[in-house]
């Protein structure tokens, strides 16, 4: 696989890396994305299930879904593009600011993860905040409810409509607009204020490198667009980044 050749200089004399991704990074881990062709928006509108107020008029119907959605999360696995992420941090300062809640960058090892929309493996009381995972919870077919004070138990993720939670927000921006090279890594870049992250790091001087399959919202502001897998080229960077160190 050939680079710009401005692409590797900058890479070569990188301190600060920043990958920020979203859910094309684990399409290949068997994960639907959310907007692509077998997108699970597709099927539902995100207003109907990823909402408080969807959780609150159809409690069990939205947590069902979280564990289905959950259920698949399990029986997959880091992909090369998540591998390669982690195995970058031998070489690099590396800083991954996921919009992912599928918790598999941090299964793949990488260590500095901000997670700007939540993670799907925990869980918290929405009455006294008390947080639970999965195996501190029985029979989670239906609702759980709170062993503390009663109240219904949602998962740990950013709704529509509700704010991201700041210290994540602002480390992975902050890390971003730090960072050398900043890499959009499976992201169409709508959602917001997520999507204004890669913005404020190429305004700080970062180089932004975008890995996708396809042309995004993005891709007349990137330095550098790359098509194709980020399974597959994540690993090609990583190859090049071996045989220069
Ligand atoms: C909020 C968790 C403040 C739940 C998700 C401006 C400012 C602020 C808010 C807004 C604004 N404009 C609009 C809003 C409202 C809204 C929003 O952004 N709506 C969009 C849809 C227009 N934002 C919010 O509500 C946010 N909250 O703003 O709070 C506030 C409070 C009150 C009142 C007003 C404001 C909260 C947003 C978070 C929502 N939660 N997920 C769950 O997952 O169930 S969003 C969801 O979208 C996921 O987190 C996902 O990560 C995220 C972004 O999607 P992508 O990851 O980009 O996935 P997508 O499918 O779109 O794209 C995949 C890409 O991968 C594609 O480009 C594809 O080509 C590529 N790809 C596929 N395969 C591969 C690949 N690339 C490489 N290799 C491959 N193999
Ligand atoms: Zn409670």
């Amino acid at each position: 696989m050939q680079f710009k050749q401005e692409f590797l200089d900058k890479l070569k004399n990188a301190k600060k890396l920043v990958f920020f991704t979203g859910a094309g990074i684990s399409a290949e881990s068997g994960i639907a994305t959310f907007r692509g062709k077998d997108g699970i928006w597709n099927k539902m509108k995100p207003e109907e299930l990823a909402s408080f107020d969807a959780f609150m008029k159809n409690p069990d119907l939205v947590w069902q879904w979280y564990q289905h959605r959950r259920e698949i999360v399990h029986n997959t696995k880091p992909n090369a593009g998540h591998i390669a992420i982690a195995e970058l941090e031998k070489f690099y300062d590396v800083t991954v600011v996921t919009q992912n809640i599928d918790n598999l960058h941090r299964r793949a090892g990488s260590t500095k993860i901000f997670e700007l929309h939540g993670n799907i493996e925990r869980n918290f009381c929405v009455d006294c905040k008390t947080f639970y995972y999965l195996n501190d919870l029985e029979n989670t077919e239906s609702v759980p409810h709170c062993k503390k004070c009663g109240g219904l138990i949602r998962p740990d993720v950013v709704w529509f409509g509700e704010f991201l939670p700041q210290d994540q927000f602002s480390g992975g921006e902050k890390a971003a607009e730090w960072s050398d090279l900043c890499f959009v890594v499976g992201t169409s870049a709508v959602v917001y204020p997520a999507a204004y992250i890669p913005m404020s790091a190429k305004r700080a001087g970062a180089y932004l490198v975008e890995i996708n399959i396809e042309p995004t919202e993005l891709s007349t502001n990137t330095d550098y667009s790359v098509f194709g897998k980020s399974g597959e080229i994540l690993p090609h960077i990583l190859e090049f980044i071996k045989q220069q160190k």
